[in-house]
């Protein structure tokens, strides 16, 4: 039996990876994944809940694959896929949004956020967003799932449906728990640091990507916003921008916020977002230049997502089995 608890996770291949997913996601992750039994997946079915070109989606999941691993996740000990190789995710899918209401689906904050910005494209995926992960966590018995403070609604809704599951049919889930990090949660937008930083956002500056040359990257956090004063000072209600670049700072250097604090004293703001976009610059720089190595090897990757999803079907096939009994379906 194994004794190491049990983390899913995943991201949507909807756009480039961000400084956010890496600061909100994958660097725990990484930091998680000696003590853990992990499954670490591209969630491509949940990127089609808005409309996406089919050849960069394509494109997008190899490239998040070789940027996982490059991030510091070795395959041999993480189990990595695609989502839409392991048709369970499907499967369970459905049966969980017959024990999920509509009413708590209209709750969520991304269903309205998403359907705010796609209002030509409001469907029923979108809307069962969360029943798909609900179905991701539950079918590896998940213990810890690692998110931004984003989602963290989302894994509290996975948690009413395991419960309700439950209830009615015995212990068939294991509870999850949501693992929000203290500082990186939630990274914001260049730009506009009352939004969160995101991979769709239609506004280039505001976003860093993992895959940015260091030159860009200077670049969009020479032009960061910040307020008008002139102290670099943690204060997220009163100085959005700088409590951001502190934030990315911080977790980009290991330094504490009050560390930062000290370190700027007495410095302009011009100095600061120069050592901010060195440290990023940086803390990137390996991993890009490993994950253009890997780029370069095909094969490996797609050996890599293969074996992922074989040994993540098997896992999850046992859950399904599970729950397929459980609700009364006839075995095949
Ligand atoms: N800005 C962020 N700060 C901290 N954490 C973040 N995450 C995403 N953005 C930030 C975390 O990374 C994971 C990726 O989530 P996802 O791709 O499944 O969905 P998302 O949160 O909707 O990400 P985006 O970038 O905003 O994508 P789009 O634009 O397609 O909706 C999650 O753990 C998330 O918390």
């Amino acid at each position: 039996m194994d004794a190491k608890k049990t983390i899913f996770s995943g991201i949507q291949p909807s756009g480039d990876l961000t400084l956010g997913s890496y600061m909100g996601a994958i660097k725990n992750w990484v930091e998680l994944s000696n003590d853990y039994n992990t499954y670490f997946c591209i969630v491509d079915m949940h990127a089609i809940t808005v409309r996406q070109d089919p050849a960069s989606l394509r494109k997008r999941a190899i490239s998040q694959l070789a940027q996982y691993i490059a991030c510091g996740l070795d395959p041999a000990d993480n189990t990595i896929f695609i989502q839409s190789h392991v048709p369970e995710h499907a499967q369970l899918s459905w049966v969980l949004n017959c024990y999920t209401m509509f009413g708590e689906l209209s709750r969520m904050t991304q269903f309205k956020d998403k359907s705010a910005k796609n209002a030509d494209n409001i469907n029923a995926g979108l809307f069962t967003y969360p029943a798909l992960m609900a179905a991701d966590i539950l079918l590896y018995q998940t213990d810890l799932v690692p998110v931004g403070e984003d989602q963290k609604q989302h894994v509290e809704l996975t948690r009413d449906i395991a419960h309700r599951f439950n209830t009615i049919y015995g212990d068939v889930f294991k509870m999850p728990e949501p693992y929000i990090p203290k500082v990186g949660a939630r990274i914001m937008s260049l730009t506009t640091p009352e939004n969160k930083m995101s991979k769709s956002d239609k506004d280039p500056g505001g976003c860093i990507y993992i895959m940015d040359k260091p030159e860009d990257i200077m670049r969009s956090f020479k032009r960061a916003v910040t307020d008008s004063d002139t102290v670099v000072k943690f204060d997220p209600v009163n100085k959005k921008g700088v409590s951001n670049l502190m934030t990315i700072y911080s977790t980009a250097t290991g330094k504490t916020l009050e560390e930062t604090e000290n370190e700027f004293v007495g410095k302009g703001y011009g100095d600061f977002k120069i050592a901010v976009g060195e440290a990023v610059v940086e803390l990137l720089r390996p991993i890009r230049e490993k994950a253009d190595d890997l780029m370069k090897n095909k094969d490996y990757l797609v050996s890599v997502y293969r074996e992922g999803a074989e040994r993540a079907s098997k896992d999850a096939y046992r859950t399904l089995r599970k729950v397929y009994k459980k609700v009364g379906f006839v075995e095949r």
